[in-house]
């Protein structure tokens, strides 16, 4: 078998396995990618709330990072939390050093289940250096607003490309408002993409009736595992979408909290 490409998550860890790196070496695997893991922080959270959480020095980290890029030839990067503005200034320097690289940035603020996982200044520095860095950004609605500092959600898109991300994906599975949450059926879930020629482009998938953990590293992890595989952006994301779409129609519940998608699917 020739060697499978290789993608690299730097990311914290969830214990339960549905979210955080966890949620990004099984969507790898999955979908045929080797997955090299840089980890950030370590989460105590079960599928209800995240508890509490340790953050990483940011040396180790740059350690596990040098020596993986020094030694395995990685196709595409992957950023969830990072849990420090310190560390999210030191993972923007090496990735600058690494131009050839497509990074995903996946801007985790907060937990399926709402624990906040950033401070002001790991956001406003994720804002200032990391997104520049990025083929593409994959934030949900709310941190979109918080990212972009825009209440009119029609300037979310176009102020983060302003920022310097070159492409961005703006998922739309967020919570519903009690009145949309009544809706039957319930409204589609639509992720828009805002891409670098300026061209606004929407994906429309169905909504299912749960809250979900763990479906924003999911999507992001996938679009990785296509970039390393050697797609464009766009096809990437197009295939990472129908990934989804399949592990959500399959997601369970694993313990006595939120679903998770089923990135085991389909089973053969
Ligand atoms: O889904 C965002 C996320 C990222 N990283 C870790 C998480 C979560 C959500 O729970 O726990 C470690």
């Amino acid at each position: 078998m020739n060697r499978p490409r290789i993608a690299l998550t730097i990311a914290g860890s969830d214990p339960g396995g549905g979210a955080g790196l966890q949620a990004d070496l099984t969507t790898f695997t999955r979908l045929g990618v080797h997955g090299a893991t840089a980890v950030t922080a370590i989460t105590v959270q079960d599928t209800r709330d995240v508890l509490d959480f340790d953050v990483l020095p940011t040396h180790r980290i740059v350690e596990q990072i040098e020596v993986t890029l020094a030694d395995l030839p990685v196709a595409a990067i992957k950023i969830g939390m990072l849990g420090s503005a310190e560390n999210v200034a030191a993972v923007a320097r090496i990735l600058a050093a690494h131009p050839h690289i497509p990074v995903v940035l996946d801007p985790v603020m907060v937990a399926g289940g709402g624990g906040e996982l950033a401070t002001e200044a790991v956001v406003d520095l994720t804002r200032e250096r990391l997104l520049p860095l990025a083929i593409v950004v994959t934030p949900n609605t709310p941190e979109a607003a918080r990212l972009s500092r825009h209440d009119d959600s029609r300037r979310w898109g176009e102020t983060l490309r302003e920022l310097g991300a070159r492409n961005v994906l703006i998922t739309g599975g967020h919570a519903l408002t009690e009145a949309e949450a009544r809706m039957k059926p319930l409204p589609p879930i639509v992720n828009t993409l805002h891409r670098e020629d300026g061209h606004v482009r929407g994906f429309e998938m169905p909504r299912l009736p749960f809250s979900y953990h763990g479906s924003g590293c999911t999507l992001a992890a996938a679009i990785t595992a296509f970039l390393a595989r050697g797609r464009d952006l766009e096809p990437a994301v197009i295939e990472a979408q129908g990934f989804m779409i399949e592990a959500i129609a399959a997601g369970y519940a694993p313990g006595q909290g939120q679903h998770v998608p089923n990135r085991l699917c389909p089973q053969k």
